[in-house]
């Protein structure tokens, strides 16, 4: 496939609510995108990077400078999907900046074939169960209030974002109101240590499917020493960034569920490699999110369809987070959300929309 230019464009997408993680409040959501063009189709991808580098060490502006200066003149004259990894691959990490390039040049490839990422990918299925993620409140009953909206809304899952200080109280109150059935798992994004095992061990008690990421991003060997000290299941969000990381983890007994977000390892072909790697191992795993836009979503969705995704993914409707979506909205019903079945990624970008909510475009020639 011959690419004769890329579209870098950033918007800016006010969110519903301010979300409170143990790393930081976010209330609006800076996100670039890649536009790939090609004589025969056009191709998106969604960086997830965001605006500081506190989720990782990645952050949009440097994932835009990589993407310009580094990753684009490496791309040989032709390219597809399946070559973007390898001929990125002398550029050591920038896994963000990296998939959002993969994921372009695929959804052009795609579109032009007439294929959906879903089918391309292997899904099974043509809807997925959907999980939310549940940001740190200033007080339990605000908590129980957002909490109790979603079950109405038909998630089939809630995910409690916890630090030290709002973390057995929170989950004691929701278990308490809305029962042992509602699947509850927890989210720390790192905020703990290994000395606080006691305490995490407190959460035992509350029937939770997993708590993910509790220790530090870069200690696989800490938190094969916390799981045998817990009963929840840990899984993994940031310490895993490449199918290799996924083996040492599954090889040194850190976790035994992992969180793909494609976004994070690098792309989508990235995050099939580790689907079938953590299948292979009976390990479990689910699609996690980043506040994704309509075009990230439909992919997400479709990646969550595989078989071994066995737990509800953090795949939200759009509402979530946006009044106003940049494509047709997705919306759950009975909690699920459908797979898109068109070419490509089966959503586009509505133009005036788009434009309303673009803060800058830059235009490459390739
Ligand atoms: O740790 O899963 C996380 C959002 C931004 C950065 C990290 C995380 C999250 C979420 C929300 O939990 C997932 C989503 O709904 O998109
Ligand atoms: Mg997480």
């Amino acid at each position: 496939m011959k690419i004769t230019g890329v579209e870098l464009r950033r918007i800016a997408m006010p969110l519903v609510a301010p979300f409170r993680t143990s790393f930081g409040t976010e209330t609006s959501r800076d996100v670039l995108l890649v536009r790939v063009v090609t004589p025969d189709a056009e191709g998106w991808g969604e960086c997830v990077a965001m605006s500081e580098p506190l989720y990782s060490s990645e952050y949009v502006d440097g994932a835009a400078e990589v993407i310009r200066r580094f990753l684009l003149p490496a791309l040989p004259p032709n390219v597809d999907a399946q070559g973007v990894a390898r001929a990125l691959e002398p550029v050591k990490g920038h896994r963000m900046a990296k998939a959002a390039v993969e994921t372009a040049v695929l959804d052009a490839q795609l579109r032009a074939a007439g294929e959906s990422f879903g089918r391309f990918l292997g899904a099974s299925r043509g809807r997925v169960p959907c999980g939310v993620s549940v940001g740190i409140m200033d007080s339990v009953p605000q908590l129980l209030d957002a909490v109790a909206g979603y079950l109405d809304e038909g998630y089939v899952r809630i995910k409690l974002k916890i630090q030290p200080g709002w973390d057995v109280e929170p989950v004691r109150a929701v278990r308490e109101r809305f029962g042992d059935d509602v699947l509850l798992q927890v989210d720390a994004n790192a905020a703990y240590s290994l000395t606080d095992a006691r305490h995490l061990a407190r959460l035992d008690a509350f029937g939770l499917l997993l708590i993910e990421q509790p220790l530090a991003n870069d200690d696989l060997v800490q938190h094969a020493k916390l799981a045998p000290q817990l009963t929840t299941p840990v899984c993994l969000d940031e310490s895993i960034e490449s199918a290799e990381h996924a083996a040492a983890a599954i090889a040194l007994g850190s976790c035994s569920i992992i969180n793909v977000k494609p976004g994070r390892i690098g792309g989508y072909l990235e995050a099939r490699r580790i689907h079938d790697l953590c299948r292979a191992h009976g390990v479990a795993v689910w699609c996690g999110g980043m506040l994704e836009t309509g075009l990230g979503r439909a992919a997400n969705v479709a990646l969550a369809a595989l078989p071994g995704f066995t737990l509800p993914g953090d795949t939200s409707g759009s509402r979530r987070y946006y009044a106003t979506d940049i494509t047709e909205p997705f919306e759950l019903a009975d909690g699920h959300l459908d797979v898109p079945s068109g070419p490509g990624l089966g959503v586009e970008p509505i133009p005036a929309v788009l434009d309303e909510v673009t803060t800058a475009t830059e235009w490459i020639t390739l």
